[in-house]
Order: structure tokens, then sequence, then C-alpha cells
């Protein structure tokens, strides 16, 4: 790693206030108990574990006007955006374990404060399964971990896109995602009205990862802050069957790795989030074994080579 590489930091979600699935909420344990810090140490990076953020209980109620638990996902994503904002205004690196996707929100939002304030381009890689674009006039669940991406863009209750002060936190030209193979019918219709660059399934088995991700990492430069939102349900569920949300045809273990490679390579990556890990769903661990390798492989871990020194 180079020398000024910043000192990463983890901040761990305990919730699954946002899903609809109980569980979730013992991903940030299992990612420690999986070797998270000691394997990021391993290729020289500075860790410190910030503990676990603290936050409602999940009182697994049905939906109010649209939205299952919103009072309790607005508290704990209040707690994320301070503590992500919080390590990015230090300048460390931070990685959010989650908890589900709904915590997304207060993670990006953070992030986009943060390059507003010091004047940089952001760019969020959101790898899923699923857009995460519903609106509570489109869900079909209520949960809010379908939703974030949305509300990033403004379309969502006036609590959650306004978190970071800014509304909308995010344009839809910033995002680029990846893996996606399950979206509801009226969402379909919103990420294609709000022009989300979306590299799905169908176009990963036609073109490849590596063209899925050289045109989701293109144009990035060095005042460009990478923010990558991992949902481990990205993953196959034959290699990750640890999550809430399995949908079969997803990517493989070398193309999941590769995703990993290549935006390692970019060496634009200033935080990132894990999400969905769903332990009571897993087996032996081995969904969080797997996320570590992947995020080891996130910050520079490779077989051989760098791309950048290949040639
Ligand atoms: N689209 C479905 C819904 O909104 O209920 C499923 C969303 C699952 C979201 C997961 C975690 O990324
Ligand atoms: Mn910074
Ligand atoms: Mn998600
Ligand atoms: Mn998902």
């Amino acid at each position: 790693r180079p020398p000024h590489a910043p000192t990463a930091v983890l901040i761990g979600a305990p919730t699954d206030v946002g899903a609809g699935h109980r569980g979730a909420s013992m991903g940030p344990e299992a990612l420690r108990v999986a070797g998270l810090q000691p394997a990021l140490e391993s290729h020289g990076l500075q860790v410190i574990d910030s503990g676990n953020l603290s936050g409602p209980n999940n009182p697994w109620k049905p939906p109010v006007d649209g939205y299952r638990h919103l009072p309790e996902v607005v508290l704990w994503n209040q707690a994320v955006f301070d503590a992500v904002y919080g390590e990015l205004a230090q300048g460390r690196l931070p990685i959010l374990l989650g908890g589900d996707h709904c915590l997304g929100l207060g993670s990006v939002s953070a992030v986009a404060k943060h390059c507003r304030e010091t004047g940089k381009k952001l760019r969020v890689l959101w790898l899923d399964a699923h857009a995460d674009f519903n609106t509570s006039e489109l869900t079909p669940s209520g949960n809010v971990h379908g939703m974030p991406v949305a509300c990033l863009c403004g379309l969502g209750p006036a609590e959650l896109t306004g978190l970071g002060g800014h509304t909308p936190a995010l344009r839809p030209d910033q995002i680029r995602q990846i893996g996606i193979r399950s979206v509801d019918e009226g969402e379909k219709r919103l990420v294609h009205e709000q022009g989300l660059e979306v590299f799905d399934m169908r176009f990963i088995d036609e073109h490849g990862m590596r063209h899925a991700m050289v045109q989701a990492l293109a144009g990035l430069d060095d005042n460009t802050h990478l923010h990558v939102s991992f949902d481990v349900d990205f993953l196959d569920p034959e290699i990750a069957p640890g999550v809430g949300t399995t949908i079969p045809g997803g990517p493989t273990y070398r193309e999941a790795q590769l995703c990993m490679e290549m935006i390692a390579d970019s060496g634009c990556l200033g935080s990132l989030d894990i999400v969905e890990l769903n332990p009571a769903l897993d087996v032996r661990n081995k969904t969080a074994v797997l996320a570590v390798d992947l995020v080891e492989s996130l910050f520079g871990k490779s077989t051989l080579m760098r791309e950048r020194d290949r040639r």
C-alpha cells in the first residue's frame, strides 16, 4: 500500500429494521468473526474497529403509509450519517458493517456531504441483485431496504431525503448499479425515468464483468471519491446463501473478484458499505468469510499483479 493510504474504520450498525427478514442485525459480528480486521491489516492497511452504533429495536410491524418502521429507520440512518461523516472529516476511510441496506442512505448521504464540502467528485457503485429504487407508492413490501437509491435521488420522505441537509444527496448520473437482476414493475419504470446507469446480469452475461466495470469506472480521476455499497445479495446464492433476499443468477466467485480487483485498481476507493449479510441464514459463516475475501481484493489483494503494473 502507498504510505498515504488512509486508516480504515469499521462502523457496526447492527439492525435489520429496513429488511423483510430478521437477522442482518448480526452482520457486523459475523464479519468480525470472519476476521475482517486482521485480513485488511495483512495487506498493510491500518484498521480501527470503532464498535457498534446503537439505535431502536426492530418493532416488526406492518407498513404505515407505505413504509415499515420509518421512525426507526430514520434514527438508525442519523446515527450512521453522523459516524460516517465524522470519520471522513478526520480523513479516514469508513467501512459500514450492516445491517440492512436501508443504512446505505445514511452512509452515502454523509459521503455526498463530505464531497460537496471538499470539492470532490463522487461516484457511487451499487453492487446488488436489486435496484433499491422503490418509493412508498411503488413498494410491494414497505421495506425501506428496497428504497435507499430512490431516497438518495430525492424520491422519498423528507426525513430520509434530507438527511445530509441537501436534497437530493445524489444525481442519478453519479450512480452505477452492477449485478441487478430483480426489479419490481413500477420500480423498473422509475429507474428508466431517472436515467440510472444499470449493468444488469444480462449485460454482464453478454459483455462480461470486465467490460461492465470498465464502463462503470469510466471517467474517474484523482479528484474522485468512489463509494462502494456492497449488498452481499449481489453474489450468486450458490456461493453466498447468507442473505435474506437470494436471487439466482448472480456473479460467480471469479466475476465478483474481478469486480473488486478492478475497483481496487482505480485507486479511488474512499468509503464502503457491507450490508445485508444475514448470519441466521448462513452456513457456518461462509458468506461472511467470502465477503471478507472479496473486501480484501477491494483493498488490493490480488493473485499476481495490479493492472497498472501489468503494462
Ligand atoms: N424490491 C423488493 C422490495 O422493495 O421489497 C425487494 C428489495 C430487497 C432489497 C434488498 C436488499 O437489497
Ligand atoms: Mn476526504
Ligand atoms: Mn440492496
Ligand atoms: Mn439486494
